[in-house]
């Protein structure tokens, strides 16, 4: 019977000249396949060694780097489920993630040993290794001691690859679990709708702890065995001083405009450029237009949600790709635009964005009911994003009906935010809105009205929320007032909140 592991799939299309370069490194360091297959063949050892139950799950917080990324391969390899952490989360946000995964293993940068494996050990994870980006901790040292021989253990399409949290609509993180056949189909299309070729080359600068930079990069450039060059941490100058030696970058559009603010982004620089992709965020028309003026390439623009992967993109040939618009559904989607009484809607009529596809996933780890209302009777997913089909069949998001704010390429969640603010003492009720950046996009400004009596101060509440939440969630202002707009339901109007505060962070942009 096949084996539909993604890995294998991946590993399946490494060139036959192992020796040559995988992954080469902004320390100067190459990886060949060969290092990827021995690599991941003993940390899948590793990990077999461990006695593990099925469908155990490995969480990871490491820094980025190539190791890292053959931990994520030798999870697939090994038939476990990866379970991708943000480095920015603190105690309080993995305590959850791992309180509700419940992983068999974990994987930490060595500074934080102390405070991860406490809550780890506490949850009855009963392995906890370290990994940090200088190629030390104690998974590499365990891994050394194990076989360079390893068979991809067989998986169905079904079988569950990987978990990542995202909020959804409402509430707290929920677990979007993926199957091995979500990604490989996705990878796949990727991989002819994109054009990817022989001889192509990937600037991997994003973070791998999220779809854009784990799935959608990582599948693409080895799902065409293509070599990376890979930056640890994203870097306008490096990034601009690599692109002649590449053919495709992936970016969130705040990396767009960094890399804007390069002199030395030029047409010259970008003679070897194939392919430029944009997504995770909106990407500005203006970020567009912009860009093509200086470089002489049309940004492709493509949309997806962890529950999904991609769903959508703009036509690498054969047509137009279009700016303020996220392209046509990807071979195998089915996407369709609903009102809220679910009719479907013509053309040009703004609703709901669901979808459906071998994409799709397989619903929120352990919240069946959540899952279930999140599809509609006929099995589509409702994304949350709100849009229309262009007169040319262009699909284009205008906005989200779920109360979420993208801030350069990271999820925000106001109720998060807004519980950790009103738990504070002398806070009565707090709204966090999302205003335009010129540099994230969007960022979270939050505003609070105290209790009678108590006194508070925009700053200190920002200075705590520091000490508890991931730093991109941060406000980056935060107003206390007398009170806050609301209708005649008494629900708080943010957009009334957006509108006082849109221009707070336009004089940057000048
Ligand atoms: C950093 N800071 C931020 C953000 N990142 N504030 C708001 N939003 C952010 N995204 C703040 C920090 O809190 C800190 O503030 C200061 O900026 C410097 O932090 P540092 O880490 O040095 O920032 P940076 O290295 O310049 O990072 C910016 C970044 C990064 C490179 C744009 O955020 C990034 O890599 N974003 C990409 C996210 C991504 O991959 N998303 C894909 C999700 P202070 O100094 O006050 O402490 S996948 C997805 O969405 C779907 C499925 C899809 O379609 O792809
Ligand atoms: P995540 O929860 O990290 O998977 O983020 C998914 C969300 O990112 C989607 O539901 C969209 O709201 C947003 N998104 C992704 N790509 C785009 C894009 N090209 N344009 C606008 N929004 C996007």
């Amino acid at each position: 019977m096949k084996n539909h592991n993604l890995f294998a799939a991946l590993r399946a299309a490494f060139p036959s000249s192992l020796d040559d370069v995988a992954v080469e490194t902004d320390t100067g360091l190459n990886y060949s396949w060969r290092d990827l297959e021995r690599g991941t063949a003993m940390m899948a050892n590793l990990l077999a060694s461990l006695g593990l139950p099925d469908g155990a799950r490995v969480a990871v917080q490491v820094e980025k780097s190539v190791e890292a990324m053959m931990l994520y391969l030798a999870t697939l390899r090994a038939g476990y489920v990866f379970l991708p952490l943000n480095t920015a989360y603190q105690s309080a946000e993995i305590e959850y993630f791992i309180g509700n995964a419940e992983p068999s293993v974990m994987v930490c940068s060595s500074k934080n040993f102390g405070w991860v494996s406490k809550i780890a050990f506490k949850a009855g994870t009963q392995n906890v290794f370290t990994l940090d980006d200088d190629r030390t901790g104690s998974l590499l040292d365990r891994a050394a001691h194990r076989s360079d021989k390893h068979e991809p253990v067989a998986r169905q399409a079904d079988d569950l690859a990987a978990i990542l949290y995202t909020s959804g609509t409402t509430g707290r993180s929920k677990g979007a679990m993926l199957t091995h056949g979500n990604m490989l189909s996705n990878a796949l299309v990727l991989k002819d709708y994109w054009g990817w070729k022989k001889g192509d080359v990937l600037i991997h600068a994003l973070p791998i702890f999220h779809v854009h930079g784990l799935f959608v990069a990582i599948h693409g450039a080895l799902i065409n065995g293509s070599k990376m060059i890979w930056l640890a941490k994203f870097d306008s100058k490096l990034v601009v001083k690599k692109l002649p030696e590449a053919t495709v970058f992936m970016g969130v559009p705040t990396l767009y405009v960094r890399l804007l603010a390069e002199p030395g982004l030029t047409r010259e620089a970008c003679r070897n450029m194939r392919l430029f992709v944009a997504g995770s965020a909106p990407l500005l028309i203006e970020t567009f237009n912009e860009w093509k003026e200086r470089t002489g390439h049309t940004i492709l623009e493509r949309y997806g949600m962890s529950e999904t992967v991609m769903l959508t993109s703009n036509p690498y040939s054969g047509a137009e790709r279009r700016g303020g618009t996220v392209g046509f559904a990807l071979p195998g989607v089915s996407l369709r635009v609903q009102d809220e009484s679910g009719h479907s809607l013509p053309a040009g009529e703004i609703g709901g964005i669901q979808v459906k596809g071998p994409n799709i996933f397989k619903g929120y780890w352990r919240m069946p009911e959540k899952t279930k209302e999140e599809f509609t009777a006929d099995g589509y997913f409702k994304t949350g994003d709100v849009g229309k089909i262009d007169e040319r069949g262009y699909i284009v998001i205008v906005g989200r009906s779920k109360d979420l704010i993208i801030s350069g390429g990271y999820n925000v969640y106001p109720a998060e935010i807004e519980g950790y603010i009103n738990d504070m003492p002398g806070v009565a009720e707090s709204a966090l809105v999302g205003v335009p950046h010129p540099d994230f996009g969007e960022v979270g400004v939050a505003v609070v009205i105290a209790k009678p009596g108590a006194s508070l101060e925009g700053g200190q509440i920002v200075g705590e929320l520091k000490s508890k939440l991931a730093n991109f969630k941060i406000p980056k202002q935060c107003f206390v007032v007398s009170e806050l707009p609301r209708n005649t339901m008494g629900k708080v109007q943010k957009n009334l909140l957006r509108e006082q505060y849109k221009d707070l962070f336009a004089r940057a942009a000048a």
